[in-house]
């Protein structure tokens, strides 16, 4: 009888359709959300965040810095990705290096192909009926070696920069905080956030908040760092701090001079200061707050700086290269020949896709350097970099300590690590 047969129907899920559409970041300023569907009607969406303080070897983020020109572009050639299965995310990233045609993805933008790169894999992800990190770990980063782990969190508290419209040269003084749960190391974060925002108030020296709503103060770098370690100390025996110099920002290239600070005591006015005067200086500050972290302290091309540095301080603290690196692979290896860092920072929006990312992350873990898996100063409310955190095994996700686009990795950590917990017992 025909009852007594079962038909299946085994259907390949194919991608349907691509939407990209405009959205805005927590800068007020555009960027770009992709929707993949397939065949069977499931939907994924992901938002393409984006820097200030971009490397200059970053992907562009749109043609012509215009969000609305990445639709147009990619429209022309969208057609190609229809009918690819989502779970093949090597043959989609490579197909939209393909369709750019630019070793900077100046045709599309690297926001187009971040959003439709993480989009692919959610709508994977989802048709296989795993979360995100889930499916990036078991299909991509166990194969490399990798533990997944929840990273600890690092969050901006006070900046400088050109995230802030202030004194200091450095962009970032950070709080590194990783030995609690995920809500235990946030509520950690802006505790000490609250009470540097309580002093700078009680002494007129706030400026309010910056884009990453870290405190813009009238403080100079090491006074700041200072206040950071004051009220870091008081709150919590675990918490240490960590810098994002950015210091391609204050970096003259014609002089060889960096414009920082001309010595360790606070309020010494800021000079242009000799390359190795600079780096003398940064070493001391990263010596004596005893940092956990130091990032970009020296321009983008001065690779030797950073391994003199790494040299030094490599034993004792993370050594982070991010607008040295632009999480790129290939700059990557050059650092490792160089010894330039024992740690990378990730952005999937300066490489384009997520099986760039794969790969740079693979030579991250074969040649021991942590991963730090970040947020970029314009976000948006999408979490995803909290899975690719787990699924890097990364020390730390640095995510800023408030704001809800902030608020919102964190929270999406907490989710995961009560899942991971669940899974264990
Ligand atoms: C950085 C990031 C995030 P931006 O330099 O690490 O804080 O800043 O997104 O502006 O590059
Ligand atoms: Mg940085």
């Amino acid at each position: 009888m025909l009852n007594d047969w079962l038909i299946f129907r085994v259907d390949k899920m194919e991608i349907k359709d691509i939407k990209l559409r405009v959205i805005l970041d927590s800068r007020g300023k555009e960027t770009l959300a992709a929707e993949v569907s397939d065949s069977e009607g499931n939907k994924a969406e992901a938002m393409a965040p984006s820097g200030t303080s971009r490397s200059e070897y970053e992907a562009m983020p749109f043609p012509e810095n215009n969000a609305k020109n990445a639709i147009d572009a990619f429209e022309t050639y969208k057609s190609k990705l229809i009918g690819m299965e989502p779970s093949n995310q090597k043959g989609i990233d490579m197909l939209l290096h393909e369709i750019d045609g630019t070793s900077n993805f100046s045709k599309i933008g690297g926001n187009a192909s971040t959003a439709i790169s993480v989009a692919v894999a959610r709508l994977a992800a989802i048709e296989a009926g795993m979360e995100l990190y889930q499916y990036i770990y078991e299909n991509f980063t166990k194969n490399m070696g990798i533990e997944k782990k929840i990273p600890g969190l690092l969050g901006n508290a006070i900046g400088g920069g050109v995230h802030s419209n202030n004194k200091m040269s450095i962009q970032e003084v950070l709080l590194a905080t990783k030995d609690g749960k995920v809500l235990e190391n946030a509520k950690t974060n802006i505790a000490i956030h609250g009470s540097i925002g309580d002093y700078l108030k009680s002494k007129d020296l706030a400026v309010g908040l910056n884009i990453e709503n870290a405190w813009n103060t009238k403080l100079d770098d090491v006074a700041a760092i200072e206040l950071a370690s004051a009220q870091a100390g008081s709150k919590s025996a675990s918490t240490k701090l960590g810098l994002d110099c950015a210091a391609s920002e204050f970096y003259n290239s014609n002089a060889n001079t960096y414009l920082f600070e001309q010595s360790m005591s606070a309020s010494s006015g800021k000079k242009e200061l000799s390359r190795d005067t600079y780096l003398q200086t940064i070493e001391q500050i990263a010596e004596k707050y005893n940092l956990a972290y130091l990032e970009d302290p020296m321009d983008s091309n001065d690779i030797d700086g950073f391994a003199e540095i790494n040299r030094k301080l490599g034993g004792k603290m993370l050594i982070v290269g991010d607008d040295l690196y632009a999480t790129n692979k290939e700059r990557l290896a050059k650092g490792i020949s160089k010894k330039a860092t024992n740690a990378i920072l990730i952005k999937v929006n300066q490489v384009g896709t997520l099986t760039d990312v794969f790969d740079t992350v693979e030579l991250a873990h074969k040649n021991n350097i942590q991963t730090i898996v970040s947020h970029r100063s314009g976000e948006t409310t999408d979490p995803f970099m909290a899975h690719l955190g787990v699924a890097f095994g990364s020390a730390y996700i640095k995510c800023g300590i408030l704001g809800g686009e902030r608020i919102a990795k964190i929270n999406e950590l907490a989710r995961i690590e009560s899942i991971e917990k669940s899974r264990k017992s």
